[in-house]
């Protein structure tokens, strides 16, 4: 599409707003976007002012995802729209899946059914080896947890869009692969105090060798278990309902705040040595390599398990960084792909009516928590933005808005979030190679017509 069609498009649609037309789907977050005082606002908003009328649903327990409400960019990997989000928690339905396989379920891995699920939990730094069984793991003094999941990769398209990396490889998420639960889990502490565990422990190693290749586990250092044990654990219900097949059913590991790649899913061991552990995972995959990114250090007694020390490529991602984004799409002009159903075309920009508007967007930084977010217009002055309640602080988001008079034109907004430990999103982030954890500062470039 050239440029002429993509405005005669937008012309069209422009149009179908003010005749209070459904403009569906595609065009949802521009509806979001227009709710805002006067007559043109109010009329661009039938479909959620019609849901505020409609007597509450009965509560359904969902057993499959409803996919409309994710994209696609690959067979396994699913982004949530995150232009759409609205609500605090995220609904499992939005939710983003990120699967280097496709979703396991108990039809063709019995193990998974939770009649025959079992977690072995072993190690040498263990006082003894347990087996748990689903029930047995419901007996277990459980927490309940607010905090978001992100992928490392989440936020990748900066790297191209921003920063013209053409190098870095990996799907390209935008900004849809993070969202908020509340995650219900047997802590760690609570195994421990079953377990028995030595001071020689050194690492823990999250496995669950059931999808796809079996080579999928994770490692966590003692000493991040130790400095929060009631924070990490073994969760079973995602927003009061028990895991999906999508999110791990029966039981995943839940490393809050780290990339999610630390939050195992189909969990079926747990090992705790007074060794590292080196899989795929935290070597070739799921690690910074680059330039700026030293290779870690290994020792002859650490185990290695479907890899080998030539593998090691560069130190794993683990605290998620301070990001922000608006529930706005990103011009996607440069990027090797563009998700499927992305609700833009490739160069396409995101239109809004002129006047008086509420933006909005959504800001994290899971190891301190927000202590603010600022906005800025076409590189004018930074402003801070109001920040929305609840702010939890660590391992949670928050949501924020703030007034713009839009004035016909095309426009930039960028926004930052600084954390409670004084962190602010960067200008730019450093090369590496599959574009881990961009939390450079995001720039929306919208079109506003009269
Ligand atoms: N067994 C297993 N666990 C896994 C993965 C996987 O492919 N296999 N993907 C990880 C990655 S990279 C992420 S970002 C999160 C995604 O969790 P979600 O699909 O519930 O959003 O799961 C993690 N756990
Ligand atoms: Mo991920």
């Amino acid at each position: 599409m050239n440029r002429t069609e993509i405005e005669r498009e937008e012309r069209a649609l422009v149009e179908k707003v003010l005749k209070r037309e459904d403009v569906g789907r595609r065009r949802m977050f521009e509806v979001a976007a227009w709710s805002v005082v006067g007559a043109a606002a109010a009329s661009a908003l039938p479909a959620s002012s019609a849901a505020a009328q409609a007597p509450a649903a009965p509560a359904r327990r969902i057993l499959q995802k409803d996919d409309s409400r994710l994209l696609n960019m690959g067979a396994t990997v699913r982004s949530g729209q995150y232009w759409n989000f609205k609500t605090w928690i995220t609904p499992v339905e939005e939710f983003y899946v990120r699967n280097h396989y496709p979703t396991p379920t108990a039809d063709q891995k019995p193990e998974l059914d939770p009649r025959n699920w079992k977690l072995r939990i072993h190690g040498n730094a263990l006082e003894r080896e347990l087996t748990l069984s689903y029930e047995d793991l419901l007996k277990l003094p459980s927490r309940t947890l607010f905090a978001t999941m992100e992928c490392h990769g989440n936020c990748r398209t900066l790297f191209w869009e921003q920063q013209d990396m053409k190098d870095v490889s990996g799907g390209n998420w935008v900004m849809g692969a993070i969202g908020l639960a509340e995650w219900e889990y047997v802590p760690l502490s609570e195994i421990f105090a079953l377990a028995g565990l030595k001071p020689t422990a050194k690492a823990l190693l999250f496995w669950s060798g059931v999808d796809g290749g079996g080579d999928i586990g994770r490692p966590v250092p003692m000493r991040e278990v130790l400095s929060r044990p009631d924070d990490i654990g073994l969760a079973f219900k995602m927003n009061g309902n028990p895991l999906l097949p999508d999110h791990g059913a029966p039981v995943r590991a839940l490393v809050p705040g780290w990339g999610g790649a630390a939050s195992i899913k189909w969990l079926t061991e747990l090992k705790v040595a007074d060794h590292d552990f080196w899989v795929r995972l935290n070597t070739k995959g799921e690690v910074f390599v680059g330039p700026d990114y030293p290779r870690p250090s290994f020792s002859p007694n650490d185990e290695f398990r479907n890899v080998t020390p030539d593998d090691i490529k560069g130190p794993m991602v683990e605290w998620m960084p301070v990001k922000s984004t608006l529930t706005v799409p990103l011009v996607i002009e440069k990027s090797p792909s563009l998700p499927v159903n992305y609700p833009l075309k490739r160069g396409e920009l995101p239109i809004l009516a002129a006047g008086r508007q509420t933006m909005r967007g959504y800001a994290w930084g899971p190891q301190f928590g927000v202590r603010k977010v600022e906005y800025r217009i076409d590189g004018g002055p930074w402003r801070e933005a109001h920040i929305r309640q609840p702010n939890l602080g660590r391992y949670t988001w928050v949501r924020f808005d703030f007034p713009w008079d839009a004035t016909p034109g095309e426009h930039v907004i960028e926004t930052r979030a600084t954390d409670n430990a004084g962190n602010t999103q960067p200008a730019s982030v450093p090369f590496n190679l599959y574009g881990m954890a961009n939390n450079a500062i995001p720039k929306f470039r919208i079109r506003v017509v009269a």
